[in-house]
């Protein structure tokens, strides 16, 4: 298994729409196995294939120890609204509240390409919602309000030097670095 580079805010491959998976092959199993490892490295809840530089219409996601790998998603019900705190291992240290339906139902197929349907609520609704969005080519500060987008978006200018070509090598970041990323939050 291999940990693979994040694509951060500004790679064009982040706002691209997914093309549907038609099957399943070794090469996509060891795709799904190393955005896991990427994943847990990164210390995230979701992963979407265009993060990795990938278009397939693929995404993964684990919340409290229960996992999923989403082909080919589609949400065919929701109920409520709620809002949360959401982040992006492709916005590194930007967060912000964001409302969405709070609960959904989504139809996909797994590893095996076998199709099965999830009722999801609360924090597993919402990083579904987000990992769909990212196969769909939208981020989460896309429903920022303007005053909370252009915010967000002059922290990212300041944090953004250092990703350069847009990859985040996560490979190569230590608890350190994560710690340095916790001081800058705080003094901004
Ligand atoms: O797709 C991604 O960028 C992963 C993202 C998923 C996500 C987190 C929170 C809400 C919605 C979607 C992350 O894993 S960000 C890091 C994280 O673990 C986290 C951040 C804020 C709240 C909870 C978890
Ligand atoms: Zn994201």
């Amino acid at each position: 298994m291999s940990i693979l580079d994040i694509r951060v805010l500004g790679d064009p491959v982040l706002r691209q729409v997914t093309t549907p998976l038609s099957a399943v092959n070794d090469e996509l199993r060891r795709l799904v196995a190393d955005m896991f490892e990427t994943m847990h490295h990164a210390k995230g809840i979701g992963l979407a294939a265009p993060q990795v530089g990938r278009t397939e219409r693929l995404a993964i996601v684990e919340v409290d120890e229960e996992r999923f790998v989403l082909i080919n998603p589609e949400v065919v019900q929701q109920e409520g609204r709620a809002k949360g705190e959401e982040g992006c291992l492709s916005i590194p240290d930007i967060y912000a509240d964001v409302e969405r339906p709070k609960t959904v139902t989504v139809r996909a197929l797994d590893e095996d390409f076998q199709p099965y349907e999830i009722e999801a609520t609360d924090l597993l609704a919402r990083c579904i919602q987000h990992e769909i969005d990212h196969l769909d080519g939208k981020l989460f500060i896309d429903y920022l309000s303007v005053l909370k987008r252009t915010a967000a978006l002059a922290k990212w200018k300041l944090e953004s030097g250092k990703y350069p070509g847009y990859i985040r090598r996560v490979s190569l970041e230590t608890s350190e670095d994560l710690h340095e990323h916790e001081h800058l939050e705080e003094e901004l």
